[in-house]
């Protein structure tokens, strides 16, 4: 048994119960005591008699001993001391654990095949005098094995089997329950009692637990199968090493199922599927801030206002410069100002109610250690100041170099207006050499006719209608462009802002379950 090992997961869980903001004292209790135990050392263990007053514990002992170590008597309760009785070679060894169960009345013996044990009598459990139970409960944890004590009377007693025996079982590998006081009992009933004890011990779930039957006085039945359990463990280390791990492992365990982990598994609090699925509704709220109809609008406005500078020939620029001047362009076409101004168009508190939903779903099944933590994720103020973050960078990383689209065509449909304005200033020129060369005999000058129209005429409505036609397309074009550029736009926000949300409103949440798995961890190799 690798004490150290499990020093070391008790540590991680203790860290990963602290991240989780739960109560870790009785855990760091248990570190504590088995680092000095550990420190203590020694070549013996220490077993103690517990049970309730009468049922010949300290009798038990002087049996043992062959000798009265232990006053017993009729008087109850009758020991009020702790009494360790100790091999002579270990006591130099033992002094230090003695001193730290606070025990300072010794008896000591030559060892008689009992060279690895310190044996205890401890005050009684159930007598009027509450310090007794008091001093048990004091020495309880720091003690390596347990001979639980009872008789006929109090072998069924609950407070025995609910508080001690059911409460340490698992945390003590080294136990055994001793019936003592058997001569009392009508003849064959012994075994009666006994088998129900048994089934008792077996309906708590402490089947490897085993059962001696004692007479303490007349003969001292069944005292050398306790002295052979007592021995039993030639190995001492490996007693108060299984004792240390036993109460480590359970330490741990208690540390894990206040966090929702059992038997070193941590499944999610939220399955993947539905935390995407509350991703997705909270950008898609965030979004609807973000606005993309609004943005596509400003998108328009400001790519038309690009494309006519470009692609209007001299009255394009002409009309650019004037919408500059006056204001107007920046008004109306701002797609960035837009966007960071996403606070104005409505209220977060519709995208933190996809996250307090998951909340909800998630806090039935968990222990109520867990729960404040987990409700804590559903704290909409949390939510929004997280997600209001995670749209203002999402935005800023957009907005900072948001450049409004620009096309070649429009630079050619320029051109051409260009083109188109010069044919006009010609048809011009070709009217007013038709009136000023010739005038007033507009008649007089043979004019060439395309069918029933004259030439010029038709002209001019051809270099209109082109200038229209150009006018349209570029207007058509940008729109495009334009409706284009802002899906991008929005759709780049909305990724940045679901990458964001994951870290920022997801974070407690990830922290949560990172604990958790670390606490499985912890229960592992132990
Ligand atoms: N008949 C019988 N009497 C016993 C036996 N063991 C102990 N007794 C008697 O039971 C009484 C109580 O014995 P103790 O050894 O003082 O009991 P204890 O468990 O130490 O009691 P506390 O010190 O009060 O906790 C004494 O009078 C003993 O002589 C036994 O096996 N058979
Ligand atoms: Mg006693």
């Amino acid at each position: 048994m690798n004490v150290a090992r499990c020093l070391e997961r008790l540590d991680e869980a203790v860290d990963a119960t602290r991240a989780l903001g739960l109560p870790v004292d009785d855990a760091t209790a248990v570190s504590e005591r088995a680092r000095t135990r550990l420190g203590l050392g020694g070549d013996a263990y220490v077993v103690a008699l517990i049970g309730g007053t009468g049922v010949g514990k300290s009798s038990l002992l002087n049996a043992l001993a062959g000798t009265e170590v232990a006053a017993a008597g009729a008087k109850r309760p009758t020991t009020d001391q702790a009494v360790a009785w100790v091999p002579r070679q270990r006591r130099g060894e033992l002094t230090s654990v003695l001193e730290w169960l606070g025990v300072d009345r010794v008896s000591e013996h030559a060892g008689n095949g009992m060279a690895s044990v310190a044996v205890l009598d401890l005050p009684d459990l159930d007598s009027v005098a509450r310090e007794h139970r008091a001093r048990v409960d004091q020495l309880l944890p720091r003690i390596d094995a347990v001979a639980w004590v009872v008789d006929p009377e109090k072998y069924k007693d609950l407070v025995l089997h609910d508080t001690y025996l059911r409460a340490w079982s698992r945390r003590l590998p080294h136990q055994v329950v001793v019936l003592n006081r058997t001569d009392l009992l009508p003849d064959g009933s012994a075994t009666r009692v006994r088998e129900d004890l048994r089934a008792e011990l077996d309906d708590a779930g402490l089947r490897e637990v085993p059962v001696l039957t004692t007479q303490a006085r007349r003969g001292g039945s069944g005292v050398e199968e306790l002295r052979r359990w007592l021995t039993a463990e030639s190995d001492d280390k490996t007693v108060v090493a299984e004792r240390l791990a036993a109460d480590i492992r359970e330490a741990i365990g208690d540390l894990a199922r206040r966090a929702a982990v059992t038997d070193g598994l941590a499944p999610p609090l939220v399955t993947a599927e539905r935390r995407e699925a509350a991703l997705r509704d909270i950008a898609g709220a965030a979004i609807a801030l973000v606005d993309p109809r609004g943005l596509e609008a400003q998108a328009v406005a400001a790519t038309r206002l690009s494309a006519r500078r470009r692609g209007t020939g001299p009255l394009g620029v002409l009309t650019s410069a004037l919408y500059r001047w006056s204001g107007r362009a920046r008004a109306s076409a701002n797609p960035a100002t837009y966007l960071r101004h996403w606070r104005e168009r409505g209220s977060l508190a519709p995208a933190s109610e996809p996250m307090r939903a998951l909340v909800a779903s998630a806090l039935p099944p968990l222990p109520s250690t867990l729960r404040p933590a987990v409700a804590a994720l559903a704290e909409p103020a949390n939510i929004e100041r997280g997600l209001a973050a995670a749209i203002d960078r999402a935005i800023d990383d957009e907005a900072r170099d948001l450049r409004v689209p620009a096309s070649v065509l429009w630079s050619a449909i320029g051109a051409g207006q260009f083109v188109v304005a010069a044919l006009l200033v010609f048809a011009a020129i070709w009217f007013a050499s038709l009136f000023v060369l010739d005038h007033p005999a507009v008649g007089s000058v043979a004019l060439p006719l395309l069918g029933p129209v004259p030439s010029p005429v038709l002209f001019l409505a051809g270099v209109l209608l082109a200038g229209y036609v150009l006018t349209l397309l570029l207007r058509l074009h940008a729109g495009w462009v334009a409706r284009r550029w802002a899906r991008r736009v929005v759709s780049r926000i909305r990724s940045g802002v679901e990458s964001r949300i994951r870290g920022s409103v997801f974070l407690p949440l990830d922290a949560i379950e990172a604990a958790r798995s670390r606490l499985a961890a912890a229960m592992k190799d132990c």
